[in-house]
């Protein structure tokens, strides 16, 4: 019977245990460059058995949050550098989250003050966070965005495959595709977002063709025992919506099973909320989506997200449910998370005033357990 605290190879990746810290948000990187407080945090968190950063944009139109870290400037390889090593030289694994946010950004935000791009000039509605002009911070309203024209998605394609070779450049283990929670590569599998009608919409296999031509262009360029890609079937984040989420990603699930990827990481209802919150018309079936994975021959990691705990986590792995837990709020609260577990010791609170920007308070400061008195 496997267990929590058992070593697992995700493809490539060697991970000393199944905890995984899962990408998190902190808009604590100035002009899109990791900085020395940046590889504090991570490092802190080296013994998770593999860290997901969080997402990093992969050009500047796919940046939709002021002080999110990149891969598109040198100096921001530079600065990942001192995050990778830092967790190294602490025996942890780490992989990059691609990012391209698609429509959920801003003007302020885009190259040249321009329109967002998306599969179709539909809205999100949904908002983001930007920098002023006067140096203050603050929400605001996503930006209407513009359809991509076709002979666009190859360029894309592209961003993703030089991030992916800065992600190794830098140091990282891997990367996660970051195909989730209403991003551009889930806008354009789904059907709220993506009203195309040339061969990258309509159908399931057309809505899939862009996600897929990412996944082999990263694979091609990194390998594919190094590429993991993040998915959730039936999240509503940045409002986006889907019919027939089952359809659509046993589909993408069967697909991506001969392609010999490290893991796939599913988040399981809306992302950081309900795990019981589906759509389509009936309740997502999360166990039928493994095993179409693995009838198509998938052999990577399995790795659940959204609302586990110690016990859910362990019963998760003991089950064979999933082959590894990745824990959000809890590992920012807890930089020796995996420590606490194995002890059943207790866990600081996650303090969500500070989860978004701002420096190392609510960043570095959550006290490790032999800190605690
Ligand atoms: C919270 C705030 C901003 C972005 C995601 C990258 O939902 C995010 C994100 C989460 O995947």
């Amino acid at each position: 019977m496997a267990n929590l605290f058992d070593p697992i190879d995700f493809g490539d990746i060697s991970l000393s245990n199944r905890l995984v810290m899962a990408p998190l948000t902190r808009n604590r990187s100035p002009k899109a460059v990791p900085n020395d407080l940046n590889a504090i945090y991570y490092e802190q968190r080296a013994s998770a058995g593999l860290i997901v950063t969080e997402g990093t944009p992969i050009s500047q139109q796919g940046q939709g949050y002021a002080d999110v870290p990149g891969l598109y400037l040198p100096q921001a390889v530079e600065g990942w550098k001192k995050v990778t090593k830092a967790v190294h030289e602490k025996g942890g694994k780490i992989v990059t989250q691609l990012w391209h946010v698609g429509r959920v950004s801003h003007v302020s935000l885009q190259p040249n003050g321009a329109a967002p791009v998306a599969p179709s000039a539909v809205p999100a509605n949904s908002k983001t966070y930007i920098i002023n002009p006067d140096g203050s911070g603050a929400f605001a309203e996503t930006s209407a965005p513009r359809a991509l024209e076709r002979w666009e998605i190859a360029g894309i394609i592209e961003d993703y495959r030089k991030a992916a070779r800065a992600a190794v450049d830098a140091g990282f283990d891997g990367v996660e595709l970051h195909a989730a929670n209403g991003y551009l590569l889930d806008q354009f599998l789904k059907n709220g977002a993506n009203q195309r009608t040339d061969d990258y919409g309509g159908s399931i296999e057309n809505r899939s063709r862009f996600l897929l031509e990412v996944v082999d262009a990263i694979a091609k360029e990194i390998g594919s025992g190094r590429t993991g890609i993040r998915l959730s079937p039936v999240t509503p984040a940045n409002n986006i919506t889907e019919t027939e989420p089952q359809a659509v990603f046993n589909y993408v699930v069967g697909q991506l099973g001969a392609r010999g990827l490290s893991f796939i990481h599913v988040v399981e209802g809306a992302t950081g909320g309900d795990r019981n919150f589906s759509q389509g018309d009936k309740p997502f079936d999360y166990r039928e989506l493994k095993s179409v994975y693995r009838r198509a021959g998938g052999k990577g990691g399995w790795l659940v997200n959204n609302g586990y705990d110690r016990e859910s986590a362990i019963e998760a792995v003991e089950s064979g449910y999933a082959d590894a837990v990745a824990f959000g709020k809890l590992f920012l609260a807890n930089p020796d998370l995996a420590q606490r577990i194995k002890d059943n010791a207790p866990l600081n609170e996650p303090d969500r005033a500070t989860f978004y920007g701002g420096g190392a308070k609510g960043y570095t400061d959550y006290p490790a357990l032999e800190a605690v008195a």
